[in-house]
């Protein structure tokens, strides 16, 4: 567990122009969170999608909201249907988009609507690789990005991919709010090393919320 004095002093971090880490922000909704996850995932199973290379992604997702990203053999794109399913992504649950749309204010971003929230699901050894979010229509609104249970080492480049990487070790209950001139800043997850969390097990979620259309 962290001790408080580490959290007070996460409470606030800029990663680089227009990225916030509020830690510990959704500490107290994160057991809320967890519990729609489960939920949204009986509507829309996690699946391992495919990469445009052809390779298998080894973090399962889902999406949730009026449009969700999709990766197949022909790129990444949104959709308003999942084409696991043949129906619509199970819409925003209200306590989601409430504590993305405080987190984004509290990083300055007063009016975020997203409109699409992604669920990545990591067990140990899974990983993203380093990328840039730019799928979305819209890239003057930021992103929003909650760590649930086990936690990771966020891999923070620049706007070039040769960029150097600095890493963040992001915990239980962080919020990454990230836009402005960062919003293009190459990014991904170092695979997870294995451990137990004491609500979720031996798996980390993250939430990244986005506005897509
Ligand atoms: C993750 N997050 O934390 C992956 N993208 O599991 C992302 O790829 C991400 O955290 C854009 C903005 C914030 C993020
Ligand atoms: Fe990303």
């Amino acid at each position: 567990m962290m001790p408080d004095l580490f959290l007070e002093e996460r409470r606030h971090i800029i990663l680089s122009p227009g990225a916030i880490l509020l830690g510990g922000f959704a500490l107290n909704d994160a057991e809320k969170l967890l519990v729609q996850i489960d939920h949204l995932a009986t509507f829309s199973p996690f699946r391992h999608m495919i990469t445009p290379g052809g390779k298998i992604m080894s973090v399962a997702m889902l999406s949730s909201g009026t449009l969700g990203w999709v990766s197949d053999q022909k790129g990444y794109h949104y959709t308003h249907t999942d084409p696991k399913t043949g129906k619509s992504w199970p819409p925003l649950p209200p306590e989601f988009l409430a504590l993305a749309q405080n987190a984004a204010r509290s990083a300055g971003y007063h009016d975020f609507k997203p409109d699409s929230c992604l669920v990545n699901r990591y067990v140990p050894g899974a990983r993203l690789t380093l990328h840039q979010d730019k799928d979305e229509r819209d890239q003057t609104a930021p992103i929003v990005s909650v760590s649930l249970g086990l936690a990771a080492y966020f891999l923070w480049g620049g706007l070039q991919r040769h960029e150097h990487i600095k890493r963040h070790k992001l915990f239980h209950g962080d919020v990454v709010v990230w836009g402005g001139h960062s919003r293009l800043a190459f990014h991904g997850i170092a695979p997870l090393e294995e451990e137990i969390h004491p609500l979720t097990g031996s798996i980390r979620y993250n939430l990244t919320f986005r506005k897509s259309g």
